[in-house]
């Protein structure tokens, strides 16, 4: 039985959209679904340190057949493709970084993954694009995402036409 999964997607390092575009290919071929629901893509003012690029930000949904923990294999190998380097800096700057949001409404506490993802129903910069694709939708553990969007701290964040 599949899931149906959100990935946040976040890059402020190198051509940032057009990295995002591949890795969103990339998954569609690893998700082995071809039908993705993608949200508008958004610059974002830096969440962390503030000497460094914006972000472009955005989300995208999917079913698939992959466990939690095989999805975020492959999520981490795609991040590898993009030359993302770990260094030890916080929330540093990165070529992409693929979270996963939600897992149908599953909740996941491991010592390598957590879902819903620990920060998401505090971060505008992820909220925003999920409700792109479900304005509905409600956050297990944490409630109706408009509601956390609500509390969420203000975050300079401009939506971004994309040609593609
Ligand atoms: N991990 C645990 N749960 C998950 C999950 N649900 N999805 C583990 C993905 N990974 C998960 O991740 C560290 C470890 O988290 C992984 O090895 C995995 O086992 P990482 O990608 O190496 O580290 P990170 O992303 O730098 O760490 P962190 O603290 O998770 O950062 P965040 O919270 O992702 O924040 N500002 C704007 N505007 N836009 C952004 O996209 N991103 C960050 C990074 C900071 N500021 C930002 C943005
Ligand atoms: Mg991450």
């Amino acid at each position: 039985m599949s899931a149906r999964v959100h990935i946040g997607l976040g890059s402020n390092q190198g051509a940032s959209i057009d990295i995002l575009l591949t890795a969103i290919e990339d998954i569609r071929h690893y998700a082995q679904n071809g039908l993705i629901d993608m949200s508008e893509f958004y610059r974002t003012q830096p969440v962390g340190p503030q000497d460094q690029p914006d972000f472009i930000n955005a989300v995208i949904a999917l079913r698939t057949e992959l466990s939690p923990k095989a999805l975020l294999c492959r999520l981490q190998s795609i991040e590898g493709h993009h030359k993302r380097q770990r260094n030890n800096e916080r929330w540093g700057p990165r070529t992409l970084d693929l979270d996963i949001l939600l897992y149908d409404d599953q909740r996941v506490v491991s010592e390598t993954l957590i879902i819903p993802h620990p920060r998401m129903a505090e971060r505008r910069f992820v909220l925003k694009p999920l409700m792109d694709i479900d304005p509905d939708i409600e956050i297990p553990g944490y409630g109706v995402a408009q509601m956390c969007l609500c509390r969420c701290e203000p975050l300079r964040m401009e939506k971004i036409e994309i040609t593609a």
